[in-house]
């Protein structure tokens, strides 16, 4: 054996020794990873509370995550896949009863309810953080806890905040170093400053001698968010947005209220930056309730010749204004976490290249030679999977071979068309933000906001229509606003206000752009009028175009709406006469009356905190329409 090989075998038993000793204090390898006295006193209460078997600080090292992904092939958690064909990755397969963001047990624990507002579940702080403890007494016992210390944006950027995550699931500290960067690097980034605490539990205490199983969780789940003390306790899942504490409850719960106190935005919105065939480049933001295309508008091939689009993130974007007086947009994260089912090399081939190597797949299937597969990743199906529930599945069986919301997790580095400013500290200036939802109808395929407080307004009514029967009845509107539903972490009507705040902030011509997107719209005989996918780059040059003021638009009740040559439909069927378009761009007065008495009813339930200028612009709509 060589001497390289050798040390790498040394390294692997000292850490395996660490993780499987049963003494707590001997098997903390804290020393020379943080002065911080604060965390490490933090640390050391929780651990004394959790009563783990051993305390690992994460530092991030590749040995470091090899070491912990031998551990769970060798606990039988995870899979090892098939190194020819997606080097360095792994499979795992969740709990049934573990495959989602669990929003009836999420709840914002503000002081007073009218703090989380209608749209969250909410309880007294004191009584939930009794009802945890309560839970994560001696909650650790027979496994690790890991020490996940980790920066929310490139490391050191002004912009960007750091958390520390204590857990007990190695899969959630595997996750955490592809999501965000974990380790060492923020602990150094961190000094003896503040952080965000974030403690999770799978809730699965292990006795001497039981055997763990496959994913041990707990029926019992508890999401929670402190925002007055910006701390997250989770309880009882091992699964993503539940256990990955970096992403939803922090860069979007937390973070919003964070933003709110110091005049900034954190939101749930991919970027992207988008260049014309003069080489001129702008940065987009753009939100969406979910199954709308999110993570394929972010890394789109544009079908419109000379025309480039780069992702910078696919979920989540932070922005403060710099000393320009410009909205300047981070990706607080640093991996993908996306849906697996539909993506494929025609839907979204720069999704599909990210995931080849040094990726995670969990509850996607599994094909006999030890690769992935999920419902349209190709046309043909295979012959014989193992399915997300390990049984044995054929193109004949009734269910899905992969979950729905199985996910693949990977470094957002690896992607084909990561923006090369990715990374920079300062961010990316943001030109335009767009907003959109999926409507069979009376919404327009696009249209822009007239100013900042319009721009809001439209914000705070994104919907979609539900189209699945699993999620209720067919044909409802679901308002969405911001596509924060699920994630702001305090009262709507208030973060309503928040944006209308940052519309004072500074000169209104240094403020994006407002847009509205619907690829959704449908004919009379239900079919899409729009194409989607690489096709939406028409739409991205005509809102350049606005920006640039050199885009014809016409200027209706709700907004501007590209003038019909406005947009550039070259070489694309199915548009050779104009009807499809005239009702792609369609503002027809009857309809926009009735989504007037739907959003009344939307804004009933914000009451007094509902902004005097939303009720105004609603009301100038209606006059709008009526003229
Ligand atoms: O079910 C989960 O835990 C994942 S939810 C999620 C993951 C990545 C990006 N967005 C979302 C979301 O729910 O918006
Ligand atoms: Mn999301």
């Amino acid at each position: 054996m060589s001497n390289e090989n050798l040390n790498t075998c040394c390294e692997k038993i000292k850490s395996w020794l660490k993780n499987w000793c049963c003494c707590s204090s001997c098997s903390t390898n804290d020393e020379n990873l943080t002065q911080n006295e604060k965390l490490k006193a933090w640390v050391k209460e929780w651990a004394d509370w959790c009563e783990p078997n051993a305390v690992y600080w994460c530092n991030g090292s590749e040995e470091e995550n090899q070491s912990l992904l031998d551990q769970m092939v060798a606990s039988g958690m995870a899979v090892k896949l098939n190194e020819q064909k997606r080097p360095n990755s792994y499979y795992f397969q969740s709990d049934s009863s573990d495959v989602s963001r669990v929003e009836d047990r999420t709840f914002i624990c503000s002081k007073t309810q009218i703090e989380a507002g209608p749209t969250n579940n909410w309880k007294d702080p004191v009584e939930m953080k009794a009802i945890l403890r309560n839970l994560y007494k001696g909650c650790m016992k027979g496994r690790t806890m890991y020490v996940i210390p980790f920066s929310m944006g490139p490391l050191g950027s002004n912009i960007a905040h750091i958390g520390v995550e204590l857990s007990d699931s190695p899969y959630v500290a595997v996750s955490m170093r592809i999501m965000t960067r974990m380790g060492k690097s923020a602990l150094d980034v961190l000094g003896n400053g503040n952080f965000v605490k974030c403690i999770h539990s799978i809730g699965a205490p292990l006795a001497v001698g039981q055997k763990d199983s496959k994913w041990p969780c707990n029926k019992e789940k508890y999401i929670t968010h402190f925002p007055e003390d910006k701390e997250i306790w989770s309880y009882g899942s091992g699964y993503g947005g539940n256990a990955l504490l970096g992403k939803k409850c922090f860069a979007l719960r937390i973070a919003s209220t964070m933003a709110r106190e110091d005049g900034w935005l954190a939101e749930h919105m991919l970027i992207l930056g988008i260049t014309n065939p003069q080489g001129v480049k702008k940065y987009i933001v753009a939100a969406f309730p979910s199954a709308c295309g999110k993570t394929n508008l972010a890394m789109l091939v544009p079908t419109i010749q000379g025309w480039k689009v780069e992702c910078v993130g696919d979920d989540i974007a932070w922005m403060k204004f710099g000393e320009d007086g410009r909205l300047y947009a981070i990706n607080p994260e640093a991996g993908f976490f996306g849906v697996a089912p539909l993506t494929s090399m025609k839907s979204n081939p720069n999704a599909m290249l990210s995931c080849t190597k040094n990726s995670l797949f969990t509850n996607v299937a599994l094909t006999p030679d030890n690769d992935i597969w999920w419902e349209g990743m190709t046309d043909e199906k295979p012959a014989q999977l193992t399915s997300w529930t390990g049984e044995t599945w054929t193109p004949d069986s009734e269910k899905p071979a992969a979950h729905p919301n199985s996910r693949f997790t990977a470094p957002a580095k690896q992607c084909p068309v990561i923006d090369k400013n990715w990374e920079n500290p300062r961010g990316v200036p943001i030109s335009a933000i767009l907003f959109g939802g999926r409507r069979p109808s009376t919404v327009p395929l696009i249209h822009q906001a007239f100013n900042w407080n319009h721009g809001t307004f439209l914000g705070s009514i994104v919907s979609s229509e539900t189209t699945a029967a699993s999620v209720g009845t067919v044909g409802i509107v679901r308002r969405d606003p911001f596509a924060m539903l699920p994630f702001c972490g305090y009262n709507m009507g208030d973060y309503f206000k928040h944006w209308l705040n940052i519309g004072k902030k500074t000169d209104q011509d240094k403020l994006p752009k407002i847009f509205y997107v619907n690829w959704f719209r449908k004919d009379a005989n239900g079919k899409f009028l729009w194409p989607g996918f690489g096709e939406n780059s028409r739409v991205l040059k005509w809102i350049c175009e606005r920006i640039d003021g050199t885009a014809k638009a016409n200027e209706t009740a709700i907004g501007y709406v590209p003038e019909k040559d406005a947009l550039d439909l070259s070489g694309l069927a199915g548009f050779e006469n104009n009807s499809a378009l005239d009702e792609l761009l369609k503002v027809d007065k009857e309809q926009w009356l009735k989504e007037i008495e739907l959003i009344k009813e939307h804004y009933t339930k914000f009451g007094d905190r509902l902004p005097e200028e939303l009720k105004t612009e609603l009301n100038n709509l209606e006059s709008r329409l009526n003229k």
